[in-house]
């Protein structure tokens, strides 16, 4: 007790032990935002596997449909194959297709001297396609790598997730669960989500053979348009986008061209909708 009796006491108390203090208001406030953020998605309407181009795009159209939409990416940093260009040159090629996509963004983009062809600043596409998906409502949780699918009786439930850096460092830690009515393989190249359907669940996928075809040399009128068609609902639960929809259906790789990953989001999003409303 002081003369100010035992509130001041305490205060005084905590004053001094620096309880209370800015350091302890700073941390308080992210561990306290940070899990309201997460407890809101662990059930949600769809979980998006991976932040590249198409993920983003479908992530954006998603969360203005009204769905509960959060991406995982395994990176710190998300956008996927954007930042480097070509061959870390950072501008990348869009057709003049799919430059709505990228107006609806606001991102700029130049005519190239090739017909039909734009350019775009790899970085002012990355952080405006980020940006534009956030500020629709979807919710991005960063440096989570998804481990493993949730499987239900003939559904995928969900996805399994764990911090990169217990990943990477093979640390025997458990994941956590987050259920969704719609998982997205965005993973890019290695459709690593699809993989685990077909490998662990041993599921039989919407293919000509029920497995993954596998990508073949570039090609990239055929991959583009590849990519697009290949974007679809695979198994009940299971959608794959971009580079891994192209992956599992046997698609050409094109390199640094975006419009088929950008329309690849977008008619993703619109088929989940589609779906997720019946
Ligand atoms: O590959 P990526 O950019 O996806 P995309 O939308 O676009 C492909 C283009 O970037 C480019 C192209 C073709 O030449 O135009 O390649 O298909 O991004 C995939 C993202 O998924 C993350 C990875 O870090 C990357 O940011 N990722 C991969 N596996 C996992 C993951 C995982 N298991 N969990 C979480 N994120």
């Amino acid at each position: 007790f002081t003369r100010h009796g035992p509130r001041a006491s305490s205060l005084l108390a905590r004053k001094e032990s620096g309880m209370n203090a800015t350091e302890e208001r700073i941390t308080g406030a992210i561990v306290r935002s940070y899990f309201e953020k997460l407890q809101q998605h662990l059930a949600i309407d769809v979980a998006i596997v991976g932040a590249g181009p198409s993920g983003l795009v479908a992530a954006r159209d998603l969360a203005r449909a009204g769905l509960r939409v959060a991406l995982f990416e395994s990176k710190l940093a998300p956008g996927g194959g954007i930042w480097g260009g070509g061959m870390l040159f950072n501008e990348i090629v869009v057709q003049a297709d799919a430059l709505p996509i990228l107006d609806d963004f606001g991102i700029r983009h130049r005519p190239a001297d090739a017909p039909g062809l734009h350019t775009a600043d790899a970085v002012e596409v990355a952080s405006g396609l980020i940006f534009g998906a956030l500020q629709a409502g979807a919710t991005l949780f960063n440096a989570i790598r998804v481990e493993d699918i949730v499987f239900h009786e003939d559904r995928i439930a969900g996805v399994v997730i764990q911090w990169t850096p217990i990943a990477r460092l093979q640390m025997h830690v458990d994941p956590l669960v987050v259920m969704a009515r719609a998982v997205v393989d965005g993973t890019g190249h290695p459709s690593e989500i699809v993989a685990m359907a077909t490998r662990k669940a041993g599921v039989r996928i919407d293919t000509p053979t029920g497995d993954i075809l596998g990508e073949r040399p570039m090609w990239v009128d055929q991959g583009e348009a590849s990519t697009v068609e290949q974007t679809r609902r695979l198994y009940p639960g299971l959608y794959a986008c971009g580079m891994a929809a192209n992956n599992v259906g046997g698609g050409f790789r094109m390199g640094p061209i975006f419009g088929g990953m950008l329309k690849s989001g977008r008619k993703l999003a619109r088929l989940i909708v589609e779906d997720l409303r019946d």
